[in-house]
């Protein structure tokens, strides 16, 4: 069975973007693939986090796993940072990456640009991100548009690294939503929706209630034809709701063009909030039962377990192909 790995920040509670680019993919995977799936707390603190926030933030971000659909015995979900394997090879991967190459990753160019204080784990982000990957064997790894660049590097990596000590990483392929891998600003539809914008009206959260995302809905920018016609060019704002609404709903583009043929945007936008509402209902159910369960730590600490056990194996193998510690000794 091929080998699936994904990982989200807990940088605030997850969006309509990272459930449609990444979570619905994700239970739709785990059905064929052996899955690990993260809470990549280690990654979110390359940018400063208040440390009650943070703490809350990958519990949350733990119970929406589950509470999206992803069934603990058929994926490894588990913390980052209960897994110190990733950190241990993030610092190999660093050894055998180059500067250059980090220096011109997008994220890192949009994360520091215009800031003063910008922390060397922005920088070095993407070697950690090919450890959390390579330890596990992985084949495959989902993702929304923006990490391609990121699993382009891990790929240069784990090649470079088979090259240079030994044979050991398997190459790992990104898989890309064909629609929803990238969902826009509700704010500026030119710019991804971001769970970490400081615009609050900009995303949708999966925790958001339903008059918040009739507000939020309501206030998206859109243009002043008022016609509802999917063109991503001229009309960016109508496009992106468009195609929320569609991969939401499961109706096509061009039907929900011919619904709202005639009518304006408040009819659309107001349908809109209630297919949103409607289809994160259930998550958030599901999550307020789990939330403050005994059973979520459970499912945690047996997550880390068969992480921890699968990574150090890894891990070893790459501290013997660099010569890194001693030989092992034969047991008396
Ligand atoms: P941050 O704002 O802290 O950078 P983020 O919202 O961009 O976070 P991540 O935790 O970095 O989200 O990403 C988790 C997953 O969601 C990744 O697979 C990413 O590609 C996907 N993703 C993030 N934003 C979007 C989006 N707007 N549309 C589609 N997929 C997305
Ligand atoms: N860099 C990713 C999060 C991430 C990830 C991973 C995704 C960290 N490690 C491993 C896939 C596989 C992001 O910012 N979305």
């Amino acid at each position: 069975m091929k080998t699936i790995f994904s990982g989200i920040q807990p940088s605030g509670t997850i969006t309509l973007g990272n459930y449609i680019g990444a979570m619905k993919q994700f239970t739709e995977l785990q059905e064929e693939y052996n899955c690990y799936f993260c809470v990549v707390d280690q990654h979110a603190i390359t940018v400063a986090q208040d440390k009650m926030e943070l703490r809350k933030n990958i519990r949350s971000l733990a119970a929406l796993y589950i509470a999206c659909g992803i069934d603990p015995e058929k994926s490894t979900l588990f913390i980052q940072s209960e897994v110190p394997a990733h950190a241990q090879a993030g610092w190999i991967l660093q050894c055998v990456t180059y500067i250059g190459e980090l220096e011109r990753m997008t994220q890192f160019k949009d994360k520091s640009h215009g800031k003063e204080a910008v922390s060397a784990g922005l920088l070095t982000y993407p070697p950690l991100m090919a450890a959390d990957i390579l330890l596990y064997g992985t084949d495959l790894v989902p993702v929304g548009e923006d990490q391609k660049q990121h699993l382009e590097l891990t790929r240069n990596l784990a090649e470079r690294f088979n090259n240079k000590y030994n044979d050991i990483f398997t190459v790992p392929e990104v898989r890309i939503p064909k629609v929803g891998a990238r969902v826009m600003s509700l704010q500026d539809p030119l710019k991804k929706m971001s769970k970490s914008d400081s615009n609050q009206k900009a995303f949708i959260t999966l925790l958001d209630d339903p008059k918040q995302i009739e507000k939020k809905i309501k206030s998206a920018v859109t243009d002043s034809d008022g016609i509802v016609k999917y063109d991503k060019e001229n009309k960016p704002g109508v496009s992106n709701l468009l195609s929320i609404y569609s991969i939401l709903e499961g109706s096509s583009i061009e039907e929900l063009e011919q619904k709202y043929e005639g009518k304006g945007y408040g009819d659309f936008k107001g349908d809109l909030a209630q297919v949103v509402v409607n289809a994160i209902k259930p998550v958030q159910d599901r999550y307020y039962e789990l939330i403050n369960s005994e059973e979520l730590d459970d499912i945690l600490d047996r997550g880390a377990e068969k992480a921890n056990f699968t990574a150090n194996k890894m891990l070893k193998k790459m501290e013997k192909a660099m010569g890194l510690g001693r030989k092992e000794r034969k047991r008396k």
